[in-house]
């Protein structure tokens, strides 16, 4: 489809929730002029959202590395040394300090990961716990564990999960350079048993892994076409961490990472987009430009899982430079 098709979108740019996107379509935005894919991405953004706010979420890694699977970029996989170290899964009284704390600091919703494969039905049971209290202070949840079966995923929507983070990662021929150990049919798979459990999805990827643009094509189609489009899409750009296979990897230009913002939000209208891990390393000029694009969530507080964040400080600085507030 050309892009002159694309503009005569009988519901008007951006508008229509589709879940039709060809490559071909997703190839012409990423190779739109930049000002044009900003400002297409700006006017979807503004129809389905308030372009001012910014969702703060904050992370807490709950059971950290000793991780058996292989996944290139991850600090936290056994098989690489990084000078993580594997540690037992936390206690619910500590997890419900850092969610107390990380709501006085302003977060609405918090997320909690484990370095799993796929989580222990007795590791489950403690998980639901801290569901269950998270809530009951009043953040929305989101946990990311792994590979589910499907009673799994009903126990977590029993419990009052709001989001469960599985990510695709990348395009599914690129997906083989990244991970050997379980396949993009085993993450849609997941993805499927989240959905009909009645739990919001959370995917998205991860780019500066050495891919190439057709992978990011790739990435976004598999996002978009979904059935139901994931309901929280993060971006993350490849935080290197020495020891990890990717480390090293040439770094990916920033504007080729806010196009994929761009290009996320244009096909995804309805989504929170999150600008997720990576703005460490992030000039305050290229985090406005994924917020003009339409990244509407970011991860606060100084640790991502394993890996440095911006402090509170000096992000609070920027919202408050750019005239954004934190969404309720
Ligand atoms: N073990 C679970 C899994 O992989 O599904 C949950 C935790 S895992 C750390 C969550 C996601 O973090 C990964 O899917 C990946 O997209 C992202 N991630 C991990 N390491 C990263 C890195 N170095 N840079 C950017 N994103 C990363
Ligand atoms: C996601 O897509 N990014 C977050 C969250 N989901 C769990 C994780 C980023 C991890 C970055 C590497 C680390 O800190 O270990
Ligand atoms: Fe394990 Fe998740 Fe890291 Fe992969 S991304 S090595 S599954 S913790």
């Amino acid at each position: 489809m050309s892009l002159a098709t694309f503009e005569t979108t009988p519901a008007g740019p951006g508008l229509a929730v589709r879940h039709d996107w060809t490559r071909a379509e997703i190839r012409a935005l990423f190779g739109m002029a930049f000002p044009e894919l900003i400002f297409r991405a700006a006017e979807v953004h503004r129809a389905h959202f308030d372009p001012t706010e910014v969702q703060i979420s904050t992370l807490l890694s709950i059971k950290t590395g000793g991780c058996p699977e292989d996944c290139a970029y991850c600090p936290q996989s056994a098989k690489f040394d990084t000078g993580v170290n594997a540690e037992k899964l936390m206690s619910l009284d500590a997890v419900l300090a850092e969610a107390r704390a990380a709501k006085a600091g302003g977060a609405s919703r918090f997320c909690m990961g484990a370095a799993w494969r796929s989580p222990k039905d007795r590791d489950l049971d403690k998980v639901c716990a801290m569901v269950e209290g998270v809530k009951a202070l009043g953040l929305e949840t989101c946990v990311t564990l792994g590979m589910l079966e499907a009673e799994q995923a009903k126990r977590l929507k029993q419990s009052g999960l709001d989001y469960y983070n599985h990510n695709l990662d990348t395009s599914p021929e690129f997906y083989g350079e990244i991970i050997t150990t379980r396949t993009y049919q085993d993450r849609l798979d997941t993805l499927d048993r989240v959905r009909d459990a009645g739990i919001h999805v959370c995917c998205g990827g991860i780019v500066g892994m050495g891919e190439g643009l057709e992978d990011r094509v790739g990435m976004i189609a598999a996002l978009a076409t979904l059935p139901v489009h994931p309901e929280s899409v993060p971006i993350n750009m490849l935080v290197q961490v020495e020891g990890t296979p990717l480390a090293g990897q040439a770094k990916l230009d920033p504007l080729d990472f806010v196009r994929t913002i761009a290009v996320a939000r244009i096909t995804m209208p309805a989504s929170m987009v999150r600008l997720s891990a990576g703005r460490e390393d992030m000039s305050e000029e290229t985090q406005a430009l994924c917020f003009l694009a339409g990244a509407n969530s970011i991860f606060y507080g100084p640790k991502l899982l394993t890996t440095p964040n911006p402090g509170r400080d000096r992000d609070m600085a920027l919202l408050d430079k750019l005239g954004l507030k934190a969404m309720d």
